[in-house]
């Protein structure tokens, strides 16, 4: 029997801590993962569930986009992806009856993480105008209200259409073909939050906005430094490749503000050595860099990469390279103090990352969060971009560009269309196949969907998945917008604050997740997914859903349409709903790449997407060629007194969705009100270890944002810059504090100044 929910709701947590870990996973983590998956289900369905995942003939883990190697293990073991699956998989279960018991405004009051441990939504819900409690309601009734407050819009770019990455590729085509058919791009998705940054610089200097390496080029690279990511707890199976790497001899340089313990030391739960051993030491050289301080870094880099004789691959710039000579002539110079102040690193060890450049061949650097969640996010990826390009380290072998995304299915939904700025060629495209006239006007991102609905120009708000109101920037402003909806409408597997925070009328569409059996009238059906390197194939659930009745995306999406668009609609949504190879046949046909998509899908493993630069080192930029940029020397001001926060995972949470009150790897246990200061800058600020402190941002506009009761920690961080987990401290992140082209929510860049809690 699979326990009940925690009667207490732990919000007002009670953090405790120890020193922090040097090493990640180990048997510690088997032990974690078996004690959380059995509070959330039997232990017969905790075997049958992890034993499929990441398996050929099993489901794509909805943790993260990390890709699957070739022979995956029996139990591919991660422990937060087990994590990921048993918070899915569990048996607990949200009726109507709980609705009926719990107001709406009370459920308000409760943690994110209490709600989320109330188990699997079962039923279509309606919050009607005024009213207290949801109540149940069918799902023909559903799409006819969606369909009866869109078509009161005055405008469909009155409407706003979110998706997270879980998404199949599917579901994701057939919702932004429903979209531009019913005549809008606002298309915002989490991408927008997480790696647009990465996204708009590799478009502009490689022509694709995707990593160009695959999980073997890793195995083989000579150097691989991993800048801004914590893949002990966000990608645990990239220390497994990591670990390969170095054995087979390549060098590990982790740049980050703070020691992260899974890029210390892995203990690999799959071998003997990691199970009872010390593990494999990864990281050669860490450079503890200050946050928002790699673009000086790079550029530091460059600057001595052009000044050694021999050092540039001449012939590839010369072939394959545009703006090298502005680049070069603008490199030429270095304000080296500058470098010094914005990194805080001594420049010994800069030069000593340069020295271990020079001796590889083969250079790879991946990246996630601590670099696009900055202002300058995406002169610092142009910067990363140039450092590969002068040494020819893009597409060949070992070498490339590595930005590792987030969400299981982030990258697909993308390349299926879930994009504000489509590109003329795929609108061409996506036109063509289904004989309708697409909107051609860019449509809103997230920040500016929540500024269209803080304005009133967005009205009806409609999410496939995610928790927009926690998410994004910003909370009493997002909070604020929201409510000012007409309607908003969530496509979800479990409860959320975006459910209890609504617009005028709500409604809760339940929906299978990637575990869940997905069968039609035309029998079983799989789904398919891209991974960070571009790897497509299926997955295919195989748990009996959390209730009779239950809709898939692709079902909702396409009876939605439906109801919308009406009988005359000549796209055959019924069809795609009963077999998904229909839908796949239609991408096939619209999205490069994906030619033979029902054949390929079916192989083991799946197939490789084409990308220009890795394939063929071509690049579809607006020169023809790959760009060399200019990026002055920028860095974040911090006035005296204050620290900069940057607000990050713990080991304990999906995004929003918090499993546990622990931060294993920091030394973390209990609480998550917890703010890591560096000794020293505590000492001058006065903030005792224990202390209770307030945080308070401050914006350029002279506004402040509070977030009270946070528990200070001296923790080794970099000087001037502090850490606290999110999504507790989104109420900091000003709206407008965005990265400059990207327009990226500055999660990791904002200016706080701490004052005793009442
Ligand atoms: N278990 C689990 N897995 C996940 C997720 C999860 O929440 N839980 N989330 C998924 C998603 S959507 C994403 S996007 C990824 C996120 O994966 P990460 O990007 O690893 O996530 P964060 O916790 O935001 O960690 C940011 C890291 O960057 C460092 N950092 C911060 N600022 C800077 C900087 O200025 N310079 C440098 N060099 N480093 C900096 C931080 O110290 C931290 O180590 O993980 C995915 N996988
Ligand atoms: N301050 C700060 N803010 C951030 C970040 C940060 O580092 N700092 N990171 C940003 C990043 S990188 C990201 S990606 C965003 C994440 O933003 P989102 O993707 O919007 O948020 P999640 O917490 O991943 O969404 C969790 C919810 O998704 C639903 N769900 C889970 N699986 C499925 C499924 O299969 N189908 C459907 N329909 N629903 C499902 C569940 O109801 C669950 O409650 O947050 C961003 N916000
Ligand atoms: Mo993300």
């Amino acid at each position: 029997m699979a326990k009940q929910p925690p009667h207490r709701d732990p919000a007002q947590d009670a953090p405790h801590v120890a020193p922090p870990a040097h090493a990640a996973a180990g048997l510690p983590a088997i032990g974690h993962t078996l004690r959380m998956a059995a509070e959330q289900m039997s232990p017969g369905r905790v075997l049958a569930t992890l034993r499929r995942v990441n398996q050929p003939d099993g489901f794509d883990c909805p943790g993260c986009a990390w890709p699957e190697p070739d022979k995956p293990h029996l139990a591919e073991f991660c422990e937060n992806g087990a994590k990921a699956v048993a918070e899915e998989a569990t048996e607990r279960r949200i009726t109507p009856a709980f609705f009926a018991e719990h107001p709406v405004a009370a459920l308000a009051e409760r943690s994110g993480y209490w709600l989320g441990q109330q188990g699997r939504l079962t039923t279509p819900m309606l919050l009607d105008e005024g009213a207290t409690h949801y109540a149940p309601i069918g799902w023909d009734e559903a799409f006819a209200l969606i369909a009866e407050e869109l078509t009161a819009l005055d405008s469909p770019d009155g409407a706003a259409f979110y998706t997270s990455g879980r998404t199949s590729n599917e579901a994701a085509f057939a919702y932004q073909l429903f979209a531009r058919k019913l005549g809008t791009n606002n298309l915002p998705d989490c991408s927008n939050m997480c790696h647009e940054s990465s996204g708009s610089a590799l478009t502009e200097t490689l022509g694709v906005g995707k990593g160009s390496v695959s999980l073997k080029d890793l195995y083989q690279a000579d150097l691989i430094i991993v800048a801004g990511q914590n893949p002990g707890t966000n990608h645990p199976r990239m220390l497994s490749a990591l670990e390969r790497a170095k054995r087979a001899g390549a060098r590990i340089v982790s740049v980050n503000p703070l020691p992260e313990a899974g890029l210390e030391r892995f203990k690999n739960p799959q071998t003997p050595r990691g199970l009872v051993g010390g593990g494999t030491r990864l990281t050669d050289l860490f450079l503890q860099i200050r946050l928002g301080g790699d673009l000086a870094l790079f550029r530091a880099l460059n600057h001595l990469l052009l000044t050694t004789p021999g050092a540039v691959d001449e012939a590839f710039v010369a072939e394959h390279c545009a703006g090298y000579a502005e680049f070069a002539a603008d490199a030429a110079e270095l304000d080296r103090a500058a470098v010094l102040r914005a990194t805080g690193l001594p420049w010994e060890q800069i030069e000593q990352l340069h020295g271990l450049v020079l001796g590889a061949q083969k250079v790879i650097v991946c990246w996630a969060m601590g670099l696009t969640q900055h202002k300058h996010a995406v002169p610092t990826i142009r910067e990363v971009v140039n450092f590969l390009l002068l040494r020819g380290n893009v597409g060949r072998p070992g070498a490339g560009v590595c930005p590792v995304r987030g969400h299981s299915n982030v990258q697909g939904d993308r390349t299926m269309g879930i994009f504000e700025r489509p590109s003329a060629a795929f609108l061409d495209a996506l036109g063509r196949e289904f004989a309708f006239e697409p909107p051609r006007a860019h449509g809103h991102d997230t920040v500016d969907t929540i500024r269209a609905m803080r304005d009133g120009r967005v009205k009806v708000f409609f999410a496939m998945g995610g928790n927009f109101v926690a998410a994004s920037p910003d909370t009493d402003a997002t909070e604020a917008a929201v409510r000012r909806c007409r309607l908003t409408v969530h496509v979800s597997t479990k409860l959320n604050r975006s459910h209890v925070v609504t617009g005028a009328r709500a409604l809760i569409l339940p929906t299978l997740g990637r575990t869940d059996r997905d069968v039609t009238a035309a029998g079983p059906q799989f789904v398919s997914v891209e991974d960070s390197m571009g790897m497509v194939h299926s997955s295919r659930g195989g748990l009996r859903p959390p209730a009779p009745g239950l809709l898939s995306e692709v079902a909702i999406v396409t009876r939605l349409a439906r109801a919308v668009l009406g009988p005359q609609d000549p796209t055959p949504w019924e069809e795609f709903a009963l077999d998904y190879d229909r839908i796949r046949e239609r991408i096939a046909r619209v999205v490069p790449g994906f030619d033979d998509y029902n054949a390929r899908v079916r192989r083991p493993g799946g197939f490789a997407l084409p990308h220009a630069p890795r394939d063929t080192r071509t690049f579809p930029t607006a020169t023809g060629k790959a760009n060399f940029t200019v990026n002055p020397l920028t860095a974040p001001e911090v006035p005296a007194g204050r620290l900069l926060l940057q607000t990050l995972r713990s080991h304990d949470q999906y995004n929003t969705t918090v499993y546990g009150l622990d931060d294993r790897y920091r030394g973390i246990t209990g609480g998550r009100r917890v703010v890591l200061v560096n000794p020293a800058d505590a000492a001058e600020l006065g903030l005792a270890d224990g202390q209770f402190v307030d945080l308070v941002s401050e914006w350029t506009d002279g506004s402040e944002r509070r977030a009270p009761r946070f528990r200070v920690v001296h923790y080794p961080v970099a000087r001037g810059g502090a850490a606290a987990y999110y999504p507790e401290t989104n109420v900091l992140v000003p709206l407008d504090s965005t990265a400059d082209v990207s327009n990226t929510p500055t999660s990791k860049s904002v200016v706080v100044r701490f004052e005793p809690a009442a």
